[in-house]
């Protein structure tokens, strides 16, 4: 057993196997199956290149037997940083097929995060693109190389230099692979954070084909089903709910879209057909616009998702009329708990709420802050239970022992209310996290890396209401060097190496900080602060 990662207790696993929400399927498993039963369909495109269900799975052995050549080894971690491209998937099944475990890495990313993911799980290999989004993954790699002692292997999707080479790694090799069962680990999902450093999440196959299964139901998903993924398929959402997972587990075909603006994906909707896609809100916003005036066919489209921040009333209105399909409002967390509207829930509850929990089993409480459950209607604090809701991040006991209760429960940090009929309305949230468009900062992660800067006395990140993104970030800063401009911080934060979205949007000089009665920041007042000003300026 993994080091760090507290399994499933018997009786959950008891309780989850007889209900027959685990049922032992792998990840392995399933391609193995729709191979057999899908055959020569389309498994993934990207628009110009495609592999079927069997190509799919004879390349997966082929790689499988690369890995396991080079070493790698069951619950051996792997981080993973590849686009929307057709190996992503290649690699991620070759890894469960030898049931390593990969580490979900964004193309955003970059060197703090992902030394740290590196580090924080002593993965054995790295595997990246060689250019994306005109960013040389090597380069990232050259300089995290020779600072983690565990990490043996870089491994290049693309124009190699010196690393190993991903399309190399295929071999016609009878390969043994070891045996996978429904309760082992499949792979680490990332936490939005809003402590320190991301935490990781260990999902088993069990788990999480359960929300697999779950949501193709929901969301009606079928082997006729052309998903187009244009947010990273490595996001937790696109990934699962029902995502691109959730189509390979329903025998769909996958429509896959390096980038997510309407010029790429549009064509792509047309071109194949799509009926189902999934965004976050300021791309919904973006669409509406281009709808207006793309000439291209959208006819296709039968149900758009939205999820990942809240999508607001007006924005939810427009996109079923404009783009003549179903909205699916959807309210989800890598850590499990996601809620959907159905496709055939009334106008009112699609536009106003953002759904029910998906599951019977799912278990949710709405509490105060001493952890009583409040009546239906008033706002709290959403805590859950569930049979594909984590009991623990990787290897952070303290932090576990406040990020769940006693009793099982994750603290999931949204304020929620439900509605008489057991939806989901979600009215802001209690932990310190910024909700950039759907990409989570972790506040004090931020901080921290600012505190690191000399000439900085004090430093607190507050989200800042934004018309396209729903909130933008806001660092206010003491200093006490009278030098330090705002484009010097920005600049530190760029060459230190973190992902772009984390850097603030605005940076706020002050002498001081509001207190509240307990002496701790205010980071009520500063929100209110700097809402006032940026609304005065009426942005
Ligand atoms: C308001 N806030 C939302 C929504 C997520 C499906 C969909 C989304 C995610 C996801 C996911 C929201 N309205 N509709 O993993 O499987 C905020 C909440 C939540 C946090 C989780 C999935 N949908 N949120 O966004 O782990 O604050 O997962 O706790 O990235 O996003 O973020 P993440």
């Amino acid at each position: 057993m993994l080091e760090g990662y507290k399994p499933w207790p018997e009786n959950l696993r008891k309780y989850y196997q007889e209900t027959g929400c685990w049922t032992g399927e792998t990840f392995g498993g399933i391609l193995e199956q729709q191979a057999r039963d899908r055959k020569d369909s389309i498994a993934i495109t990207d628009g110009e290149k495609s592999i079927t269900y069997q190509q799919l799975d004879e390349r997966v052995n082929k790689l499988a037997a690369g890995f396991m050549k080079l070493g790698i080894e069951k619950e051996d971690r792997v981080v993973l940083q590849l686009p929307n491209t057709i190996e992503f998937f290649e690699v991620c099944f070759a890894l469960f097929r030898i049931g390593a475990l990969p580490v979900f890495a964004l193309p955003l990313h970059r060197k703090m995060e992902i030394s740290y993911f590196c580090e924080f799980t002593a993965a054995k290999a790295y595997i990246i693109p060689d250019v994306f989004d005109k960013f040389d993954y090597r380069d990232l790699a050259n300089e995290i190389n020779n600072s983690i002692p565990t990490l043996e292997h870089t491994i290049v999707a693309g124009e190699t230099d010196n690393f190993i080479s991903l399309e190399e790694l295929y071999m016609d090799d009878s390969a043994s692979f070891p045996t996978i069962t429904g309760s082992d680990l499949a792979f680490f999902q990332l936490s939005g954070g809003s402590t320190g450093l991301p935490k990781l999440i260990p999902r088993t196959h069990d788990e999480y084909i359960y929300s697999l299964r779950k949501s193709v139901e929901i969301c009606r998903i079928s082997q006729d089903t052309n998903f187009l993924a244009v947010l990273p398929v490595a996001h937790n959402f696109t990934m699962s709910s029902p995502g691109v997972f959730g189509v390979i587990y329903a025998g769909g075909k996958i429509i896959l879209s390096k980038y997510p603006s309407p010029d790429v994906a549009f064509p792509l909707i047309e071109k194949e057909k799509v009926d189902f896609t999934s965004l976050v809100p300021p791309l919904a916003i973006v669409w509406l616009q281009a709808q207006k005036r793309t000439k291209a066919d959208l006819r296709s489209l039968e149900v758009i998702q939205v999820g990942g921040a809240k999508c607001s009333v007006e924005v939810a209105k427009q996109i079923g009329p404009a783009f003549h399909c179903k909205l699916q409002q959807v309210f989800g967390m890598a850590e499990g708990l996601v809620n959907y509207t159905r496709l055939d829930d009334d106008d009112e509850v699609v536009i106003h709420t953002q759904g029910k929990p998906m599951s019977a089993y799912d278990e949710i409480r709405i509490v105060d802050e001493e952890d009583n459950e409040l009546p239906v209607g008033e706002t709290g604090q959403l805590q859950a239970r569930g049979p594909y809701t984590i009991i623990g991040y990787f290897n952070v006991e303290d932090h576990n022992a406040k990020a769940f209760t006693s009793d099982g429960f994750y603290r999931t940090g949204d304020l929620v209310k439900l509605t008489e009929e057991g939806y989901l309305i979600v009215e802001g949230r209690d932990k310190d996290q910024i909700n950039r468009g759907g990409e989570k900062i972790a506040a004090e992660e931020v901080e921290n890396y600012i505190l690191s800067l000399s000439g900085i006395h004090d430093v607190a990140m507050v989200s800042m209401p934004d018309k396209f993104l729903g909130e933008r970030s806001c660092a206010f800063v003491i200093k006490n060097d009278e030098e330090l401009t705002s484009n010097d911080i920005k600049d530190f934060l760029q060459h230190k190496g973190i992902a772009n979205f984390k850097i603030p949007d605005r940076i706020e000089f002050v002498d001081r900080f509001p207190y509240t009665a307990l002496g701790k920041v205010s980071k009520k007042n500063l929100r209110a602060m700097i809402k006032e000003k940026i609304t005065q300026k009426s942005y």
